[in-house]
């Protein structure tokens, strides 16, 4: 799954896969790593890969990492699937179909976010225009947040892939392990309570992560790059930091089917994302 940052990526996996796995927001660039999403039917068995969005011309060290998150997550793709917002195409979406161009397996073209297009004749005239754009193996209009579409387009995944055994165990969600999975959905409630800049500019490390019977503890660190951002992220009072903290248990509860203990602490670690040896530290570049 590839396209430009915010066209709905992380949604559609999710939606795909039928449940909430990869982190999602309306910021761009919420995702970071390519993860794996696997659905298991009894006739059959897809690996998606959510990938961060391409972005064309944004060198910094973090998107450095983001690109080559990208290049892996293709690099084993038997049908790629570039997803972009319907009756929309700018040069961002040009260069992700360049980059889907880049090996040689069939694309199909997403169009998301139909549930916006009224009347839904309009996505006609769009769909004749981008066919010309590609030998696209097919075009499936979707929405990955109401599910329309869905159907369509796990059919035509099934009829372009090759036949293989089971890579993994039917009842595997991803190969990420619970540690990454805890670390993201924190980064997640961040994001989505944070004002614009601070997301860019923090990570979540989770240094402990044990299970003992039916509940889990986990302690996070939250990185952030100034102190002022410190003070944002745990909010008056520590009002944001702990309803982060409930949100992401509830979430981490209902993936893992367990009960969660979390606590949370905030650190500055100056420049980071500039870094590359607190990004490797953090988990970048492995
Ligand atoms: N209306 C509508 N909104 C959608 C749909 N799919 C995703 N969104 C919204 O679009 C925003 C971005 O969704 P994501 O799934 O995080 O997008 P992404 O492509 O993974 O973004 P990056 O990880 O930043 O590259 C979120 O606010 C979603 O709720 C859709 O089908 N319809
Ligand atoms: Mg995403």
């Amino acid at each position: 799954m590839i396209g430009r940052p915010n066209v709905g990526k992380s949604t559609l996996v999710n939606q795909l896969v039928g449940q909430k796995l990869c982190i999602t927001s309306r910021r761009p660039q919420t995702t970071r790593w390519a993860v794996p999403g696997i659905r298991t039917s009894d006739t059959s068995q897809i690996i998606y890969v959510d990938t961060p969005g391409i972005q064309p011309g944004v060198e910094h060290v973090l998107s450095r990492h983001m690109n080559r998150e990208i290049d892996a997550g293709l690099a084993g793709a038997d049908v790629v699937l570039l997803l972009v917002e319907a009756l929309k195409w700018v040069p961002a979406d040009q260069a992700a179909l360049g980059a889907a161009r880049s090996g040689s397996a069939p694309i199909v073209l997403v169009l998301n976010k139909t549930d916006r297009v009224k009347p839904k004749s309009r996505l006609l005239p769009f769909v004749a225009e981008v066919a010309g754009r590609a030998a696209f193996a097919g075009i499936v209009p979707v929405s990955a947040r109401n599910g329309d579409g869905i159907p369509d387009l796990e059919r035509l995944v099934l009829r372009l892939l090759p036949e293989s055994p089971a890579a993994y165990p039917d009842d595997m969600l991803t190969d990420r392990n619970e540690k990454f999975l805890a670390a993201e959905f924190i980064r997640e409630k961040l994001i989505r309570k944070l004002g614009a800049e601070v997301p860019y500019r923090l990570a979540v490390a989770v240094e402990k992560f044990s299970t003992v019977r039916d509940m889990s503890h986990i302690h996070a660190t939250i990185w952030v790059e100034s102190e002022g951002q410190k003070a944002i992220v745990i909010g008056a009072g520590g009002g944001i930091l702990k309803a982060v903290g409930q949100e992401a248990r509830r979430d981490l509860e209902q993936l893992f089917g367990r009960r969660i203990n979390m606590k949370t602490w905030v650190r500055v670690k100056r420049r980071w994302s500039q870094d590359p040896r607190s990004m490797r530290v953090l988990g970048y570049f492995q």
